[in-house]
């Protein structure tokens, strides 16, 4: 049998800190697993020493791609970038920053062969999950579970791990219609699966560590309101003006240099 090829996506903005120590962990753990795996960092925004740490240690570790661009343009952006150069069969990404432990992504990858998976999140509200997080998060992401659930009909507790698995297929009929650059993305793309009809979607365990979460208390308030424009903007999208349906194709615009289209509402 044709060994099944893993991608995995690397978002960095400002990781000059940890960006080596995130890559060489997440390899090791990549060349334990059964797959063909293909390890991608994208760098989003050449803004500190990100890109050049993590070239670095490609002379190392050959095995490791690093590409970048210039301007700093959203953990969405970033991801759909190096997902449009991907080649494998299964597209996972996973977040620079030391918090989320690569370990996790042999249960994504265990629960993806078992359930026979379009998609699997890694989930903080799964029951075996390793999290510490504090009271204010986890009401939070009740709240935000209970918003996701109503608007869009998802069934997954929590949308908003940076570890995440997709089958190919599944990116290649989404990615073309998404527009959200920054943190709604991971929403956008779960929602736009489940309106196309790719419904097996489930949750893994992850095991995470916010206490190196440096974000202050303004910062964080700020993110959820954003969120919630961006989250509100995709129910428009999706059921008001139909613009991820099929008959909106020419609608979404398509960058031939970068493989995927480039929204610019
Ligand atoms: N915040 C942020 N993260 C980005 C951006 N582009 C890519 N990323 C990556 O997306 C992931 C987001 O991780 P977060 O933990 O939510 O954000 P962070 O930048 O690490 O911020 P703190 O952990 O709060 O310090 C990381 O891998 C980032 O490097 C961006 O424009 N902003
Ligand atoms: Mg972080």
């Amino acid at each position: 049998m044709k060994k099944t090829r893993l991608s995995i996506i690397v978002p960095a903005f400002r990781k000059e800190k940890t960006i080596v120590a995130d890559l060489k962990r997440i390899k090791k753990v990549l060349n334990n697993l059964r797959y063909k795996t293909e390890l991608i960092c994208v760098v989003d925004g050449y803004v500190d020493n990100t890109f050049q740490k993590a070239t670095q240690l490609t002379q190392k570790e050959p095995n490791i791609k690093v590409v970048g661009y210039q301007t700093n343009r959203g953990k969405g952006y970033a991801i759909r970038y190096g997902m449009a150069k991907s080649k494998g069969d299964l597209i996972a990404f996973i977040d620079a920053g030391m918090e989320i432990s690569p370990n996790s992504l042999s249960m994504i990858l265990e629960h993806f062969e078992w359930y026979q998976a379009d998609i699997v999140v890694g989930s903080k509200r799964h029951p075996v999950s390793k999290v510490n997080w504090t009271p204010k998060r986890r009401l939070f992401s009740l709240g935000y579970q209970l918003l996701t659930r109503v608007l869009f009909g998802l069934k997954i507790k929590d949308t908003q791990v940076g570890l995440k698995c997709y089958r190919r297929e599944v990116l290649e009929k989404v990615l073309p219609r998404l527009i959200v650059k920054k943190y709604a993305f991971d929403v956008e793309i779960l929602a736009v699966a489940h309106h196309l009809g790719f419904n097996r979607m489930y949750e893994a365990p992850v095991e995470i560590d916010f206490t190196t979460d440096t974000s202050t208390s303004a910062a964080a308030s700020r993110h959820i309101w954003d969120m919630l424009v961006d989250t509100a903007a995709i129910f428009y999208r999706l059921h008001i003006l139909r613009y991820y349906d099929d008959t909106n194709r020419r609608q979404w615009k398509f960058d031939p240099d970068l493989n995927f289209r480039v929204n610019t509402v």
